[in-house]
């Protein structure tokens, strides 16, 4: 492939070699109906495509670039990393380290297991939480994204959403049968489900704020009562934290609203950019795991020194002062200028957001589970999308994700989005 060939080219290129052109379905941009342009390099707040085109960006590689792209603290590093070897494959001071960090931030987590990814985070916690209680079932709810393993590709979110695949095939009906979905949002749901099965039931599994059905929050009682709910039927309350962790405050969702998972998942910004999954919880609950315990999980890059420092250095900046009034600062100037737009354009559309996390809904309901959020013109998302592109403006390709706010984007970036947001919405 000659190295000065367009995206358009490599695109074509790349259909030939990998499924689809991409590593990631969402990143085909199959639902904003225009090829995907490729990246060369970022720094900061911005991203350049192979064209040289220059973009603010507000994707952040889906939620880890909270520092912006290619931070010094992380380089730096990394790059020391790098001379001492990349992979062991044996217990290092650096994982003991991001670790300690991950328990002294969140408040649930005493002990933690590191994985590749957010997926491997998940479907442990799962496993994990199946094998303490002796139970098969769990609940997840209907929006909900928790990665691609098998029982959680049921009524999921995220990818499948956008590609609109109600499930996907190569999902045994075995291994969807002990997945009981219900809606987000929906206490009385989870109360049914657990009246009648409990006994049954291992775990539920929520995102505490949704970010794969866009930005859509917990109503007030609802993190609060699906903690009563776990306790009075002795169920694991898993908080998928992939996307809040580090990311709505330092100890996550679970700071932010009070409430106390027995087991939270993390990704993306543990890993400052680096491939990174974590699970961790309650001492009682994470000794049931192999080589302690009796439940087996593995991998061989697992807590990686160069991702562990990479994580570590990022984790080490979250923890400076004033970093999340910053982010709520900044997260909050970005949805009000958003609302502003939103109220004088021609067209249906408002902004949610919580903390440095946001996105913009293309409907005339208000948005509180998949149902409400599924009515979105996903078609005017695509041309909010295309309309901000071309206004140099790098954006989640789907009506179903968030858009983040780094601690790089300046005020100015943040007022340039919602003056070409205000232009954009004219013409959706
Ligand atoms: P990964 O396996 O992609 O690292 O993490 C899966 C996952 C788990 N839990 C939550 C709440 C998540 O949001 C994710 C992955 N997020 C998507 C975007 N919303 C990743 C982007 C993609 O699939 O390409």
């Amino acid at each position: 492939m000659p190295m000065d060939a367009n995206s358009s080219e490599f695109f074509s290129a790349a259909c030939k070699l990998i499924p689809g052109g991409v590593n990631s379905p969402v990143r085909a941009y199959k639902s904003v109906g225009i090829e995907p342009r490729f990246v060369d390099r970022a720094k900061g707040s911005r991203i350049w495509d192979i064209e040289g085109r220059e973009y603010v960006d507000f994707v952040a590689s889906w939620g880890p670039m909270i520092l912006g792209h290619a931070p010094e603290a992380v380089l730096e590093a990394v790059r020391e990393q790098l001379e001492r070897g990349t992979s062991y494959g044996a217990p290092t001071c650096v994982e003991v380290a991001l670790a300690e960090a991950v328990v002294s931030a969140v408040p649930s987590i005493e002990e933690v297991r590191m994985v590749s990814s957010g997926t491997e985070a998940t479907m442990s916690a799962i496993r994990l939480a199946r094998g303490y209680t002796g139970r098969d079932k769990f609940i997840k709810f209907d929006g909900n994204y928790h990665g691609h393993s098998d029982a959680l590709l049921v009524a999921a979110g995220s990818g499948l959403i956008t590609l609109g695949i109600p499930s996907t095939p190569g999902v045994t009906t075995g291994a969807a049968a002990d997945t009981i979905v219900v809606p987000y949002n929906d206490l009385d749901a989870v109360a049914g489900v657990l009246e009648a099965q409990g006994e049954q039931i291992a775990a539920v599994i929520v995102e505490p704020i949704a970010g794969n059905m866009g930005v859509v929050p917990p109503r007030d009682d609802f993190l609060q009562g699906l903690r009563a709910l776990c306790d009075s039927h002795g169920v694991v309350l898993i908080f998928d934290e992939v996307i809040t962790g580090f990311r709505v405050a330092l100890g996550g969702a679970q700071e932010l609203y009070g409430v106390m998972p027995d087991l939270t998942t993390l990704g993306k910004i543990i890993g400052g950019g680096f491939p990174v999954g974590a699970f961790g919880g309650k001492r009682e609950i994470m000794e049931q795991l192999a080589p302690v315990g009796p439940v087996y999980q593995a991998g061989t890059l697992s807590g990686n020194p160069v991702a562990m420092v990479a994580g570590l250095a990022t984790l080490e900046v979250l923890k400076g002062p004033d970093v999340y009034s910053e982010l709520e600062r900044k997260g909050k100037r970005l949805a009000d200028g958003l609302c502003r737009a939103a109220g004088s354009a021609p067209v249906h559309a408002f902004c949610t957001r919580v903390g440095s996390m946001a996105c913009m809904f293309f409907t005339h309901l208000e948005v509180s589970n998949w149902t409400t959020a599924s009515t979105s013109d996903t078609k005017r998302y695509a041309a909010y999308f295309r309309g901000m592109l071309d206004r140099g403006f790098w954006l989640a390709p789907s009506q179903f994700e968030a858009a983040f706010v780094s601690l790089a984007h300046t005020d100015g970036e943040i007022d340039a989005f919602v003056e070409a947001a205000a232009e954009t919405l004219k013409g959706v």
